[in-house]
């Protein structure tokens, strides 16, 4: 069987209106990923609902709200294949009122496409996903100036060049290494320099947005780190035993292991020797980062553990917190956010009321500045640094020591209110 393309997550992402759309739309089209039926087709309904101009942003905006009002609401995720690689292409709402659906769609990818409008520049929504896709763990940034066609701009070298200053202003404080994110001119709408290079742009002798997608860097297996495999549902299996399922998020799991599940039943732990391991229905020796896998451990039974517990290594196990601290985002909540709030955090596959106990400090997210006023009380668009305590035992590890289940969403009355990743916490001994 031939080897298997590498996969990539992409996200875009980008201020309302820019073209993130388009240029998805643009990007399937030209590359033979979408007929020309299909696109005549979306051409027509286009110009009946007089948004002429959007068939190539209805190719993701399939929702009827959406292709009326001419924005993106959901996330739409489509599979698209170059030669080198697989993507699944995710394109973000820029409108602020959708945010959420943006953060998951940053939590999901690999890679982004920040989609800046040469004759708009950075605004509030370009500034906020620059910082929301690096708290999410987005690994490698692309920007790409569009509407260089635009009246105004008319495929101006200059101007090209005052966007992407504008953009490395803002994206250092971010969190952003500036020298590694690349940087590119096009028009979606008339399709230049997303497949086909073009002489409007004569002055541009870089890469497509097609060339510059192909040159990510397969996202790296974080294999160096501790095991961390949480757990996300447990079966009886006649003939095998206890089997629980779940996906890796870091680090190896060998057969012969000695594992620790955490906090379990009992909330001290459980151990135990990893007898099998299973991935699509076939034995395995070993299982790594984004694998799913089933697996048995002599010594643990199926009422030991469930949901939300997480296996690690016996002699490194998960850390179980009795508080945390939290840079969080509050994206959208009905009122305000005061102390003694005890919404629903998810975390990896955890759900765990935790209980707000100090604001420690509240922060600008456009300026990273501390803001004094009106500390206690955090509204929609406040970014806070902020000490929890979780109703009952919990699994959470510091996001300078594994990322990957340090990042939580909050949850109330069925939406996303906030977002964040633990930044310290106090360890429970077992
Ligand atoms: N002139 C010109 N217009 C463009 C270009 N790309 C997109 N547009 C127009 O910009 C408008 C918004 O395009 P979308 O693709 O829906 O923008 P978006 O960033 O996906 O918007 P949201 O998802 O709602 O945030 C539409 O009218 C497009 O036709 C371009 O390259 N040149
Ligand atoms: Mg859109």
């Amino acid at each position: 069987m031939a080897k298997e393309k590498e996969h990539i997550n992409l996200v875009f992402i980008g201020h309302v209106d820019h073209g993130k759309s388009t240029t998805v739309g643009r990007l399937l089209f030209d590359s033979g990923n979408i007929g020309e039926q299909a696109m005549r087709k979306l051409k027509e309904k286009a110009e009946q609902l007089g948004k002429g101009g959007f068939e190539f942003a209805f190719v993701m905006d399939n929702l009827k709200e959406e292709q009326e009002r001419g924005v993106t609401i959901d996330l739409a995720h489509k599979r698209f294949d170059t030669d080198k690689y697989y993507f699944t292409v995710i394109d973000a709402p820029g409108h602020r009122d959708f945010i959420k659906n943006m953060i998951t769609g940053a939590s999901q990818a690999d890679c982004a496409v920040l989609v800046v409008a040469a004759n708009d520049g950075v605004n509030a929504q370009t500034i906020e996903h620059l910082k929301l896709s690096k708290i999410f763990g987005v690994g490698q940034l692309i920007v790409a100036v569009n509407k260089m066609d635009i009246s105004g701009v008319d495929w101006s070298e200059a101007r090209y060049k005052e966007v992407v200053e504008e953009v490395k202003k803002h994206a250092a404080p971010a969190g952003w290494k500036v020298d590694d994110i690349r940087f590119l001119p096009l028009a979606a709408l008339p399709g230049d320099n997303i497949v086909k290079k073009t002489e409007k742009l004569s002055w541009w002798d870089g890469d497509t947005l097609l060339q510059a997608i192909d040159k990510f860097d397969v996202p790296q297996k974080p294999t160096d780190l501790p095991l961390r495999l949480p757990i996300q549902d447990v079966y009886n299996i006649t003939g095998i035993g206890v089997v629980p399922v779940g996906r890796i998020e870091t680090g190896v799991m060998k057969i012969g292991d000695k594992v620790t599940v955490v906090p379990g039943r009992e909330g001290k732990g459980i151990s135990g020797e990893c007898k099998t391991i299973e991935m699509h229905h076939e034995q395995v020796q070993k299982a790594e980062p984004g694998d799913n896998v089933g697996f048995n451990v002599r010594g643990i039974g199926k009422k030991d553990i469930a949901r939300g517990d997480v296996l690690g290594p016996s002699d490194n196990p998960p850390t179980v917190a009795t508080e945390f601290t939290a840079q969080i985002v509050i994206m959208s909540h009905p009122s305000v956010v005061t102390v003694g709030y005890t919404p629903v955090f998810h975390i990896h596959t955890a759900q765990v009321a935790c209980r707000f106990a100090e604001i420690l400090k509240k922060i600008n997210p456009a300026t990273g500045e501390e803001v004094t006023e009106n500390k206690d009380i955090l509204r929609n668009g406040d970014a806070a640094l902020v000490r929890l305590i979780p109703v009952q035992p919990l699994v959470i590890e510091k996001n300078g020591e594994i990322p990957q289940m340090s990042r939580f969403a909050i949850r109330d009355s069925g939406t996303t209110v906030a977002a964040g990743m633990c930044m310290d916490l106090v360890k429970k001994e077992l």
